[in-house]
């Protein structure tokens, strides 16, 4: 089952219909801790209305007053990119340590203002040369700290940046449109499976100038432990968004620019598409 966020409806898509919930409001949706039994009974009980269709351009970002945090380093790919990039400045070993470590590298993100939905812009500093996209399994979790479902998230990073300084890293993650999110919410109980791919695909002009995939196989940490982590000191009332990394780095020759389009797919979630500004 996938949840939508529209401008003027949520909306539940259940096999191949589209049923949508009024007065419904989003955020009692996300905080939640049962939100896919209470979706089905939603619609068993006929308050929902069907036969609703929408077009992708509708489509809001999946958030209201969650915030938006991240794990990092939860992949080789991201510690070994990471530890070259911050090389020269000697903080190269701190992400071989978190990468390693017992407690998982854990960082605020976003608030909804920050957030960009699928098919609108996402931006790159412009106090920077050198930005990628971070095409990341994101986590719904409920405010009682369940996981409750899965949409796709894009960290945007300004590599340079960080690469300078680690204790920069919030100026390389956070500033207006550096997350996206969406382009909905796979509602579920289940655990996504190891085998789930995440694909990335970079396009400049409409040609193809990186693309790169990774499996959930490749996480080094438990969507579980992250969540266990985030909530030992942090209550979220209205249930919070978590991201878990980054399997994918382009090599270090590639930095995005503006127009480039890009795709993270993540099935059965679906495809998040944003473009730079
Ligand atoms: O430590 C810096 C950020 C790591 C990150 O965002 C990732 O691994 O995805
Ligand atoms: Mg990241």
């Amino acid at each position: 089952m996938r949840l939508y966020k529209l401008r003027l409806a949520s909306v539940v898509e259940q096999g191949s219909r589209l049923y949508s919930l009024p007065e419904t409001g989003w955020d009692e949706l996300l905080a939640r801790d049962d939100l896919a039994q209470f979706l089905e009974d939603r619609i068993a009980a006929g308050c929902a209305e069907s036969g609703f269709t929408f077009s992708p351009e509708d489509l809001l970002p999946p958030i209201g007053r969650q915030e938006v945090w991240a794990a990092g380093v939860t992949y080789f790919r991201s510690r070994s990119a990471r530890m070259e990039e911050a090389k020269s400045a000697g903080g190269g070993s701190f992400y071989d340590r978190v990468y390693q470590a017992e407690r998982p590298e854990l960082f605020f993100k976003a608030t909804a203002h920050r957030v960009a939905g699928s098919g609108q812009q996402v931006r790159i500093r412009s106090d920077s040369h050198w930005n990628v996209p971070e095409p990341e399994l994101t986590l719904l979790v409920a405010s009682s700290g369940r996981i409750t479902g899965y949409t796709i998230g894009n960290d945007m990073s300004s590599r340079d940046i960080e690469g300078e300084n680690p204790l920069y890293l919030p100026q390389a993650k956070i500033y207006d449109q550096c997350c996206a999110l969406g382009p909905g919410i796979l509602v579920t109980n289940d655990a996504l499976d190891d085998t789930t791919e995440i694909d990335l695909v970079i396009a400049r002009s409409g040609v193809t100038v990186f693309a790169g995939k990774t499996s959930l196989a490749s996480m080094k940490r438990r969507p579980q432990v992250l969540v266990e982590y985030l909530f030992r000191e942090c209550s979220f009332p209205h249930g919070c968004f978590l991201l878990t990394g980054t399997g994918i780095v382009p090599p270090e020759t590639f930095t995005l620019q503006i127009g480039d389009e890009i795709r993270i797919t993540i099935e059965p979630i679906g495809t998040l598409i944003n473009y730079v500004r």
